[in-house]
């Protein structure tokens, strides 16, 4: 089948929640390879379908639309499969947690990359500043989870939008197995086939489980 969609990405958490999204709705699409350690991010040619320069951006084949942030090509996406995003009042819930992770948990666990995987030993401040952002981000998670499946009730575009972070649980110093919740949740998203096939992408790895 001719794919709809032209997925531009890289494998981080941002472009795997457009993968894990596509794969979940069984939405036939096309890997174009952004290479952004080559600063392939910077070419004119996708500079035009995503004038931040960032993955992840899609164009859809049907008719033409191009979209950058990863959190508008989630909803782009739920809008035309109809899929992931709750149809009662829940639906706020998922707009709800899908904010929180585009507003905070992923910035932040970006910056705690930056410093503690990335950049180990140059700044003490941000270090313990990142670390300690870390450890409350999981913590607000898991006082959700402790009451909720997933985030909005029903599985859906927010769980598809942070689990890609908790993936990275290592690099942001966080021990998943204290945080009881985040871990059932985590663990039960993982073992999807359609997330075990959109995290690799677009190479193929490993889901990292807990020791
Ligand atoms: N808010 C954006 C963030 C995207 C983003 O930060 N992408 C990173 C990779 S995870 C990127 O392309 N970085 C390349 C650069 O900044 O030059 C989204 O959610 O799509």
């Amino acid at each position: 089948m001719e794919p709809t969609i032209d997925l531009y990405t890289w494998g981080t958490p941002n472009g795997q929640k457009a993968s894990i999204m596509l794969e979940e709705i069984k939405m036939p699409y096309r890997v174009h390879s952004i290479d952004i350690t080559n600063d392939e991010q910077f070419d004119a040619e996708f500079l035009k379908i995503s004038p931040n320069n960032k993955i992840p951006a899609i164009v859809d084949r049907d008719n033409g639309q191009t979209l950058m942030e990863s959190g508008a090509i989630l909803l782009y996406l739920a809008a035309k499969s109809g899929r992931l995003m709750p149809k009662d009042e829940n639906r706020w819930r998922a707009l709800e947690w899908l904010m929180f992770q585009m507003g905070g948990f992923g910035p932040m666990l970006g910056q705690a990359h930056h410093f503690l995987h990335f950049n180990k030993g140059v700044s003490d401040y941000a270090e313990k500043r990142y670390a300690g952002e870390a450890r409350r981000l999981y913590g607000v998670l898991d006082a959700r989870l402790a009451r909720n499946k997933y985030l909005a009730g029903e599985y859906s575009v927010a769980d598809i939008a942070v689990w890609p972070w908790v993936a990275r649980h290592e690099w942001q110093g966080v021990g998943i197995n204290e945080f009881a919740n985040v871990k059932r949740w985590y663990l039960a998203i993982a073992a999807r086939p359609a997330v075990k096939r959109g995290y690799g992408v677009p190479s193929p790895r490993d889901i990292p489980l807990p020791r």
